[in-house]
């Protein structure tokens, strides 16, 4: 799908961000970024980092298969298993550290970050997140970062998903925004650990992502 008509303005950082002006604040601490992103380009991007990191279905510590299947670039990569949830310099499936964060990536981050009111953004850790058709992800919080005054950057791809922000409370009466490919939330903030989910993604097809929805998620995991 092409970006959306005049949306596109250029600009010297090398990034796949559309626009810069047109973030809507839905929270104290909580950013939107309608059809922001280059589709083609970040869905391209991440073949390129599963052909490296392919996504798997990590366990949860209590031994049940996540629904989402996942990958990581970045210096650290977020896992889950018996262990425990944490992060990891290395991937464990094949010992080797995570593929790099495409430079388009980190500019787009900086520059939503920036524009949500979160100018020193510096993710060392991206998560992408890919959903086939019922997948989804329960209520919780991100809170395996050590620094917990910057932001998350979240971009969606592929099938939309109604995204829920629960607030301070996992049990908190759900605020529900529905995300599209090519939107970007950004939260920090007061709202840095609210607990939010995905509902199951609903049966469709998209024309780039087909039948799955694919997430990428910036956060800065280690302390600067
Ligand atoms: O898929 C999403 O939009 C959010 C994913 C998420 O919350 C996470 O990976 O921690
Ligand atoms: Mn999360």
């Amino acid at each position: 799908m092409p970006r959306r008509p005049g949306r596109y303005a250029s600009s010297s950082v090398a990034g796949l961000f559309a626009d810069a002006a047109g973030g809507e604040a839905l929270a104290s601490g909580i950013h939107l970024w309608r059809g922001v992103l280059d589709e083609r380009a970040y869905l391209d991007g991440i073949a390129v980092i599963a052909a490296a990191a392919p996504f798997r279905s990590m366990m949860t510590p209590g031994g049940r298969p996540m629904s989402v299947a996942m990958s990581n670039c970045g210096a650290l990569g977020w896992i889950s298993d018996a262990a425990g949830y944490r992060y990891s310099t290395l991937d464990p499936a094949s010992g080797r550290p995570w593929p790099a964060i495409p430079e388009a990536w980190l500019a787009d981050a900086a520059r939503l970050a920036t524009g949500s009111g979160y100018p020193d953004f510096r993710p060392d850790a991206c998560l992408i997140n890919r959903y086939a058709v019922g997948a989804r992800m329960t209520a919780h919080q991100d809170r395996n970062e050590a620094d917990f005054s910057q932001p998350i950057v979240s971009l969606s791809l592929g099938l939309p998903a109604t995204f829920a922000f629960h607030g301070p409370s996992r049990t908190g009466r759900a605020t529900t925004v529905e995300l599209a490919s090519g939107d970007a939330l950004v939260w920090g903030g007061e709202a840095r650990l609210f607990y939010h989910a995905v509902r199951p993604v609903r049966a469709g097809s998209h024309p780039l992502a087909g039948a799955f929805r694919y997430n990428i998620t910036m956060r800065r995991a280690a302390h600067q």
